[in-house]
């Protein structure tokens, strides 16, 4: 039998477990990249474990979503991190090279390699043929430090494409497309990958547009082919030599098979709150909107912005539309700049912002009150815009310009032929905002400079043999990460200071739960399917636990979330019966009874309802290394006991 593109990367970096579907096993990787938001935790955890050097290929820490600096505390852990990654042997980005996954595509990736990064669209290098994944900072920290990584072997699932694009047609509308066919469930334990003879008509960006935005499927990763596409955007960056081809076999078994045709594809929006709430652009056209903004991981490269550039040129945004654009790289900047379209941009009436996450993450430019805001990012879960009641669509940079300019919501194929845009053949290369690390036998000499918003990071308990604690929070389904620990101008500035985050935490359902959960010391959260979808970041668990919180228990978790609960101490559990879910409400007295127990060896637990006298059975799936790592109260006790 043969192999599937991921299968192959993961066999060659395999260094424990069987590669048999749901089990656990463990990877070597190659490369490692952190951003600023996580960088910080990640950066102290490998502080905390006492190794000199990272032994990765390579290791980059980025700068760019923490970039608006309206008090003291992300300036001070920008400085942390390119001491601390000075010192210890880490590339360090600085503010103004632009957005992890941009830059990392275009100096960085590697066909072939693996890649873990603190940031959950790190799915994003599988553009180029690189086996990406996103996970949490103490898992990237571990790899860092020459640790294995440890997933749960995913099924494959297989996305052929046939035809070829159409006029205004992007591939933003791809991956709107597989959402709409798959949901944001779809993707959950699996690997997908892009196939068929539509790939050979994909640039390279283009691929990555898809991929990254395949986090939103709940997917391990997502990969393409390497080809001679993914030869020729190398040698455009000059990294020929980091080609190797790269193609699934013929023989390789897929577990689903799903058929995109390009030639078929029209331009989709994503509704709110969801990535998967996709429409046809054309049944929303003539809906007034209040804000377009163009850039984010998901569609800022060199051939978006020309796109938009070439729709934008000669015309004047609607005066009732605010429209931002934020170019992915500096190197994307500066190409445009020299090649004129910077100034159709500007002319046009956009407001051009600097090369970060910017609005992505509601640092800044958040929607009037009630605002419709078009955006070509990946994620338009509630309030993530910083505007409680915005109602965020996510479009590709076609709709978006065209939308713009129209003041209503439009469907660019309406507008003809569209403008030829040339891609450049090679790329400007400078390198001049990487900063390498000193060598080893110079590290003494680096003082890593820690700010006083650097606050102690919460370290869990063992398991209580039976847990008597109330139900103190109860959500419903699809529970993102931006509902557990929000982002945004108000929040993102205490992401190394987790007692002052925590005033924060689950906010957007329940704005009194930090205070509660302080005054109850912490309970048991319930939640419904996919609990934690979304962001990597383990805030999501480490406010938590900070607040008391000792288990999570759920119809169905998120992967990269998962992991981080158990990486912190916080005992994850699944309802048998997912319908046992009515049977408990918020405030109840609860009993785990065989708590302790259930972590260490078996795998069902009795949950008993004190208020009311009912039960439910729950379920630990957990493997060996997890079930040890929880008895210890986390990752941080278990390392340290080994
Ligand atoms: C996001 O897009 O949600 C983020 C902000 O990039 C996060 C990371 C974070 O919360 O810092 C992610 O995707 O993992
Ligand atoms: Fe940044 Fe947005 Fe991409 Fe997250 S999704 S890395 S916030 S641009």
């Amino acid at each position: 039998m043969g192999y599937t593109i991921a299968q192959k990367i993961i066999k060659n970096h395999l260094v424990c477990g069987e590669m048999v579907v749901g089990k656990e096993i463990g990877l070597k990787i190659d490369q490692t990249l952190t951003q600023d938001a996580t960088g910080t935790m990640a950066y102290l955890q490998f502080e905390a474990m006492g190794i000199d050097r990272v032994k990765t290929e390579l290791s980059v820490a980025y700068i760019d979503h923490n970039t608006l600096q309206a008090g003291f505390e992300n300036a001070d852990d920008h400085r942390y991190i390119q001491t601390v990654t000075k010192k210890h042997g880490i590339r360090f980005s600085r503010p103004g090279n632009g957005i992890c996954h941009q830059v990392h595509l275009e100096r960085f990736s590697k066909p072939g390699k693996t890649l873990i990064g603190s940031d959950s669209h790190t799915p994003t290098a599988g553009g180029i043929g690189m086996l990406g994944m996103g996970a949490g900072g103490l898992d990237v920290a571990v790899a860092m430090g020459g640790g294995t990584y440890y997933i749960t072997m995913p099924k494959m699932i297989r996305v052929n494409l046939v035809g070829k694009l159409s006029d205004y047609v992007g591939a933003k509308d791809v991956i709107l497309e597989v959402l709409r066919m798959l949901s944001v469930k779809g993707g959950v334990g699996a690997i997908v990958e892009y196939g068929g003879e539509g790939v050979k008509t994909l640039s390279v960006p283009q691929r990555a547009t898809i991929t990254n935005m395949g986090a939103e499927l709940g997917a391990t990763t997502s990969i393409f082919p390497s080809d001679e596409v993914t030869k020729a955007f190398l040698e455009a960056e000059g990294r020929g030599e980091d080609y190797i081809e790269l193609s699934s076999d013929e023989d390789a078994v897929f577990d689903a098979v799903y058929t995109v045709d390009l030639s078929a594809l029209k331009p989709l929006a994503a509704c709110p709150h969801s990535p998967d709430n996709v429409k046809a652009v054309s049944e929303l056209s003539g809906m007034k909107i209040n804000q377009v903004c163009i850039g984010s991981c998901t569609n800022s490269s060199m051939q978006d912005m020309l796109t938009v550039a070439s729709m934008l040129k000669g015309k004047t945004v609607h005066p009732d539309v605010s429209l931002s654009i934020s170019p992915g790289s500096k190197q994307v900047y500066t190409m445009l700049a020299e090649c004129g379209a910077l100034a159709d941009l500007i002319n046009a009436g956009a407001r051009i912002l600097e090369c970060a996450c910017g609005p992505c993450i509601g640092m800044g430019f958040s929607p009037q009150s009630a605002g419709v805001s078009l955006r070509t990012f990946n994620r338009n879960f509630l309030a993530r815009s910083g505007t409680a009641d915005a109602q965020v669509y996510l479009v590709s940079p076609e709709t978006a310009a065209a939308s713009a300019i129209a003041g209503v919501f439009t469907d660019p194929t309406t507008l003809g032929v569209a403008p030829k845009v040339e891609m450049p053949t090679t790329f400007k290369i400078n390198d001049n905002l990487i900063e390498m690390p000193v060598s080893a036998d110079k590290m003494d000499e680096v003082t890593v400079e820690r700010g006083p918003n650097i606050k102690p990071i919460p370290v869990g308990k063992a398991p209580d043999e039976n847990l008597s604690c109330e139900l103190i929070l109860k959500v419903g389904d699809d529970i993102t990460t931006d509902h557990i620990m929000p982002a945004g101008t108000k929040v993102l500035p205490y992401r190394s200071n987790v007692p002052k985050l925590s005033e924060f935490c689950f906010t957007v359902c329940d704005k009194d739960f930090p205070e509660r959960a302080k005054k109850k010391g912490g309970g048991v959260i319930l939640g419904g399917v996919n609990y934690g979808q979304g962001s990597s970041r383990e805030h999501a668990a480490l406010v938590p636990l900070y607040l008391g919180i000792k288990a999570v228990v759920a119809k169905s978790f998120a992967r990269i979330h998962v992991a981080n609960l158990i990486n912190f101490g916080i005992v994850p559990m699944t309802l048998k019966n997912p319908d046992d879910y009515d049977k408990f409400n918020e405030g109840d007295a609860l009993e785990i009874q065989g708590f302790a127990n259930a972590v260490k060896g078996e795998n069902e637990a009795t949950l008993v309802n004190k208020t009311n006298g009912a039960t439910a059975t729950l379920v630990l799936t957990l493997s060996a290394r997890q079930r040890e790592m929880l008895t210890a109260g986390g990752c941080l006790n278990y390392t340290k006991n080994k």
